[in-house]
């Protein structure tokens, strides 16, 4: 097989020429990110495998690396427990400089968990399906590819599966997330209201994340007492999720993550077809998810589809830019007025428009705080997707261009000002360079 970087330069033979030195200087940071194994999302503040970072960088890698797409997701699955369970975080062996370490998680305690390597004991959003399937999409060696996806495919239909048995009360596929940080988004204002009923734990801990990034940037120490406070508690049960659901003070079923899963049980489908195996399992799955998110997410009153306490029985508050990355299980003209709400803004000198992650005029919006307003390139390129998805195409296209446009100016950041488009977080970021290239590829 050609090498990565030659597969790269033919597809980009067919990219306009302006774009073409975004797409290298994607590719030079995920290299820089790479650690020999796994891609790391920055080496400095995240030094260790995430598990929706991973799908995401493989995405990217699937368009001219090949054996490093399938590498990304071996090395995550390395992490996969007995039970199924695919970790958030899969740490990368004696790294230090990130908190909470193996050793507070102590993951040891579950009797499902690996002894190698160490892991965290919660979950990430499902985006590992679509993943599979964009590295069969896009091979170079698309008999390599199969057969590799073919190899991966029990393992995430694993995963699926413990989602569905394990993280959903009702049984009817509706999933739940009992901590922020297994939302993906661990600041949104989604969280306030929950959050704020979870007791700070007592315990005396460092954070490790202020040594290298702004305050202003980040999380604040009372989400973090909160979110130390729920690892205490699931760690006390042992990581045992039947125990965990029974009294967890954190229950929430998210939008995005339901969505997400939806979608990845259609790509699984699409990549079993394509090894030769039977696809119904995992259409049903997406199927039976998608109606307990009609069912059950959806507010008649805002008609969109908004995060639901578990435990209060509320609906909870969902930026608009959540809500809409449900796009895919509307129609495209209930989509389509979702959109006209968003909020989504011009990007500042350039071409295009961007979303931002809770809408400007949103009371909670703040433009650098992490989920609480900056542009992040994960969700808008999520929304792209559904949005071509339901073959709303001009409105994809505006998005498209719009990150391109940011992403040029601004370089490759965790997260971006809505206005002015400076970028914020951690600079070469892995997730912002792999999408970026999936982006340019698809144009
Ligand atoms: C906690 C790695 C991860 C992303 C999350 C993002 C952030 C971790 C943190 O970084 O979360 O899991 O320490 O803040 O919120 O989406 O996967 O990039």
């Amino acid at each position: 097989m050609a090498a990565a970087h030659d597969i790269l330069e033919e597809r980009l033979s067919a990219v306009d020429p302006t774009w073409r030195d975004l797409a290298r200087e994607a590719a030079a940071v995920l290299d820089g990110n790479f650690d020999g194994a796994m891609t790391r999302p920055s080496p400095v503040l995240y030094p260790h495998q995430w598990s929706w970072d991973a799908a995401f960088v493989a995405i990217g890698y699937a368009r001219f690396d090949q054996a490093r797409a399938i590498g990304e997701l071996e090395t995550l699955l390395r992490g996969q427990w007995a039970d199924g369970l695919v970790p958030h975080i899969v740490f990368a062996n004696g790294v230090d400089g990130y908190f909470p370490e193996p050793a507070v998680w102590e993951t040891v305690r579950s009797v499902a968990a690996p002894s190698f390597p160490a892991t965290s004991g919660i979950v990430q959003p499902p985006v590992h399906g679509s993943a599979l399937r964009a590295i069969v999409d896009h091979a170079a060696d698309r008999p390599g590819a199969v057969a590799a996806a073919a190899r991966l495919l029990p393992r995430v239909a694993r995963w699926h599966r413990f989602l569905v048995e394990r993280h959903s009360r009702a049984g009817d596929g509706l999933l739940e997330i009992w901590h922020p940080w297994e939302s993906g988004m661990d600041n949104s204002p989604i969280w306030d209201d929950p959050l704020a009923a979870v007791a700070p734990t007592t315990t005396r801990y460092r954070r490790k994340d202020l040594a290298v990034a702004s305050e202003e940037e980040r999380p604040g120490d009372a989400d973090y007492d909160r979110y130390v406070a729920l690892l205490e508690h699931f760690r006390d049960r042992a990581w045992h999720p039947r125990t965990i659901i029974a009294d967890t003070p954190f229950a929430v079923a998210d939008v995005l993550f339901n969505a997400l899963f939806v979608r990845s049980c259609q790509d699984l489908a699409v990549v079993a077809e394509a090894a030769g195996e039977d696809p119904t399992p995992y259409l049903a799955d997406a199927r039976r998810t998608s109606t307990a998110m009609r069912r059950r997410l959806h507010d008649p009153d805002t008609g969109t589809f908004r995060d639901l306490d578990l435990r209060t029985g509320r609906f909870l508050a969902t930026p608009a830019a959540v809500a809409a990355l449900a796009v895919e299980i509307t129609d495209a003209p209930v989509t389509d007025r979702l959109v006209e709400r968003l909020g989504v803004t011009a990007v500042p000198a350039g071409d295009g428009a961007v979303l931002p992650s809770v809408a400007v005029d949103d009371p909670a919006f703040h433009p650098t705080r992490y989920w609480r307003g900056p542009v992040w390139i994960n969700l808008n390129w999520l929304l792209w997707r559904g949005l071509r998805a339901v073959g709303l195409t001009d409105r994809a296209e505006e998005l498209r261009r719009g990150i391109l446009h940011l992403a040029c100016r601004a370089g490759f950041y965790e997260h971006y000002h809505p206005s002015t488009g400076k970028g914020h977080g951690a600079p070469r970021f892995a997730w912002s360079a792999a999408l970026v290239i999936d982006l340019l590829l698809a144009g």
